[in-house]
C-alpha cells in the first residue's frame, strides 16, 4: 500500500527486538533465506539479535555445516534444546536469551520484505499491551516465489472445531479505522510470525508449556490476550512471506490435546461445541491445567462470552440443542451417515452424500437449528439446501444471524424419522449406487419406507 511507503520512523523511539527463529528439521535453505531476510530487512539500530532455537533436530546438515555457516554471520545465536521441546518450549526456550525490548517470533521458512519490522515496533511502543503479527503472505511451495498480498488484509478467526481460519475484515472495523494503514484487530492469529513486548509477554504468561509439538498454542495465546486486557492487531505495512508446505518435515499428533487444553482453560462452557465436534477430544489426556486456571484468575481475565460478543460478535455461535447435533444415521444403509465433503473433494459439487459412520465429528457433523436448517460448521457456516430442480442435497453459505432464511433452506424432521423439505416437497433418501455405493437424494416421501429414515446420533 502506497501509505505504508510514507511512512517514516524515528528509530531512536523506538523499542529494539530479539527475533526468535525455533526449528525443526527444517531444510537449509529455507532456514538462511530467514535468517538472510531478517538481517537485510531490519534496521541494524533495532535488531538487537536472532535467536535460533534447535528443536532437537535430527538432520545432519543442521549440525556443523550450520554452525560454521551462522559463525559468520553477526548478530546470530544457535541454541540447541536437549530433547523435542515441541514449538512451544522451544520459542520459550529461545526467549530466555533475548536482550531485545520485544520479541519477535518467526517461523524457520519465511522471507521478511523491507519495512516489515518499523511497523511492528512502532505500534508496540504505542501500545505495550498490543500482540502484533504482519501480513502474511504466500511462498509458493512449489518454485518458492514470493506472492506478496495487495489490497486488505485478512484477519484470523476459528471454527467450532477450534481449527484457525480466515476471513474478511468486517464492516464494524473497518469503520473504526481511522486510515488504510491502522493496525486492524483481529480475534486470533495463525501463530508464527508476532511481536509483543518481552515484559507484556511475561506478564501476560508466556505459553502454556504443557503443550506439545504443534497446534493449539495459536488460539489460546489468542484468546488470552484478548480476555486478560491486551489487544491482537495485524499491521497491514509490515509483510512476512511463509512457505506452506504440502507435507510437514515432521508428524503433529498433539492438536486435540493441546487444543483441549486452551478450551478448557479459557472457553468456559463453550467448549462443549469444540467437542461436540471432535468427539475424540473428549478422551484426550490433556494433563495438568491448574497453573493455567490461577494464571487466569490473577490476570482477572473477562469470559469467553465477553470475547465472542466484544471480539468477534460476528461468529455463529452454534444451538447444540441435545439430540439436534452430531451424525445423521441412516437406517436403510445403516452402515452409512450424511457426510459432506469439500467441492474440491467431490467432482460433483458441494453437496452431501452418505459414508460409512466413523464418530469423529469432521465431515460427519451437523446441526438442526431452531430455525430449522441443517447446518455443516466447519470452516464456514452451511446450509443445507436442494437447488431448484435438482434431486441433490448442496449446501450453501448460511444467511447472517438476525436475517430472514429462504424456504429452500427449511428442513422437517419428522416424528417417523423422515427428513422433509418442504420447499421441494421431497424426502431425504438413501439409495445405492449402480457400483454398490451408498449415496444420498430427493425422492418423493413414501410411507415407511426405512431409506427415509434417519436418525440423529452422538
Ligand atoms: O516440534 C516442533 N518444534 C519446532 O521448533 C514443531 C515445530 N517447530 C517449529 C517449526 O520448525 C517452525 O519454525 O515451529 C515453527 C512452526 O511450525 P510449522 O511451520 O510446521 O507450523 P505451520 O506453519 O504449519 O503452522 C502454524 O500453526 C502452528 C500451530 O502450532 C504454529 O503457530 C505455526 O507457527 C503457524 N505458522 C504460521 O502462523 C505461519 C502462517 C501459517 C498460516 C495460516
Ligand atoms: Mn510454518
Amino acid at each position: 500500500m502506497y501509505e505504508c511507503k510514507s511512512q517514516t520512523f524515528n528509530y531512536r523511539k523506538l523499542p529494539t527486538t530479539s527475533v526468535i527463529i525455533a526449528f525443526y528439521n527444517e531444510a537449509m535453505s529455507t532456514l538462511l533465506r530467514t535468517i538472510h531476510s531478517v538481517l537485510e530487512m531490519s534496521p541494524s539500530v533495532l535488531l538487537k539479535e536472532i535467536i535460533l532455537v534447535d528443536d532437537f533436530s535430527d538432520k545432519v546438515y543442521l549440525k556443523t555445516q550450520l554452525e560454521t555457516y551462522i559463525s559468520s554471520l553477526e548478530r546470530v545465536r544457535l541454541i540447541r534444546t536437549n530433547k523435542r521441546e515441541g514449538l512451544v518450549r522451544a520459542r520459550l526456550i529461545g526467549a530466555t536469551y533475548a536482550i531485545g525490548d520485544v520479541l519477535t517470533f518467526l517461523d524457520c521458512h519465511c522471507e521478511c520484505v523491507t519495512g516489515w519490522l518499523e511497523p511492528l515496533l512502532e505500534r508496540i511502543a504505542e501500545n505495550e499491551t498490543a500482540i502484533v503479527c504482519p501480513v502474511i503472505d504466500t511462498i509458493d511451495w512449489n518454485t518458492f516465489e514470493f506472492y506478496m498480498q495487495t489490497g486488505e488484509p485478512m484477519i484470523g478467526g476459528f471454527d467450532w472445531r477450534l481449527t484457525f481460519q480466515w476471513h474478511a475484515v468486517p464492516e464494524q472495523e473497518r469503520q473504526r479505522r481511522k486510515s488504510r494503514i491502522d493496525p486492524i484487530r483481529s480475534p486470533t492469529m495463525a501463530g508464527g510470525l508476532f511481536a509483543v513486548s518481552k515484559k507484556y509477554f511475561e506478564y501476560l504468561g508466556t505459553y502454556d508449556t504443557g503443550m506439545e509439538v504443534w497446534g493449539g498454542e495459536n488460539l489460546e495465546l489468542s484468546f488470552r490476550v484478548w480476555q486478560c486486557g491486551g489487544s491482537l492487531e495485524i499491521h497491514p505495512c509490515s509483510h512476512v512471506g511463509h512457505v506452506f508446505p504440502k507435507k510437514a518435515p515432521y508428524a503433529r499428533p498433539n492438536f486435540l490435546q493441546n487444543t483441549a487444553r486452551a478450551a478448557e482453560v479459557w472457553m468456559d462452557s463453550y467448549k462443549e461445541h469444540f467437542y461436540n465436534r471432535n468427539p475424540p477430544a473428549r478422551k484426550e489426556k490433556y494433563g495438568d491445567i491448574s497453573e493455567r486456571i490461577i494464571l487466569r484468575d490473577r490476570l482477572h481475565c473477562k469470559s469467553f462470552d465477553w470475547y465472542l460478543k466484544n471480539v468477534f460478535p460476528d461468529l455463529h455461535v452454534p444451538e447444540d440443542r441435545p439430540g439436534w447435533h452430531g451424525a445423521i444415521r441412516s437406517e436403510g444403509i445403516s452402515s452409512e451417515c450424511l457426510d459432506y465433503n469439500a467441492p474440491d473433494h467431490n467432482p460433483t459439487g458441494a453437496h452431501l452424500s452418505l459414508f460409512g459412520c466413523h464418530g469423529q465429528g469432521g465431515n460427519q457433523f451437523f446441526e438442526y437449528t431452531e430455525n430449522k436448517e441443517i447446518r455443516f460448521n466447519s470452516v464456514t457456516e452451511l446450509c443445507a439446501e436442494v437447488p431448484e430442480r435438482q434431486t441433490y442435497i448442496g449446501m450453501k453459505h448460511c444467511p447472517k444471524d438476525g436475517t430472514i432464511i429462504a424456504t429452500n433452506l427449511v428442513w422437517e424432521f419428522r416424528q417417523d424419522g423422515t427428513i422433509f423439505h418442504p420447499h421441494s416437497g421431497f424426502c431425504v433418501t438413501s439409495y445405492r449406487t449402480p457400483e454398490g455405493r451408498g449415496d444420498v437424494h430427493m425422492a418423493p416421501c413414501q410411507p415407511s419406507d426405512k431409506n427415509q429414515f434417519w436418525k440423529f446420533e452422538r
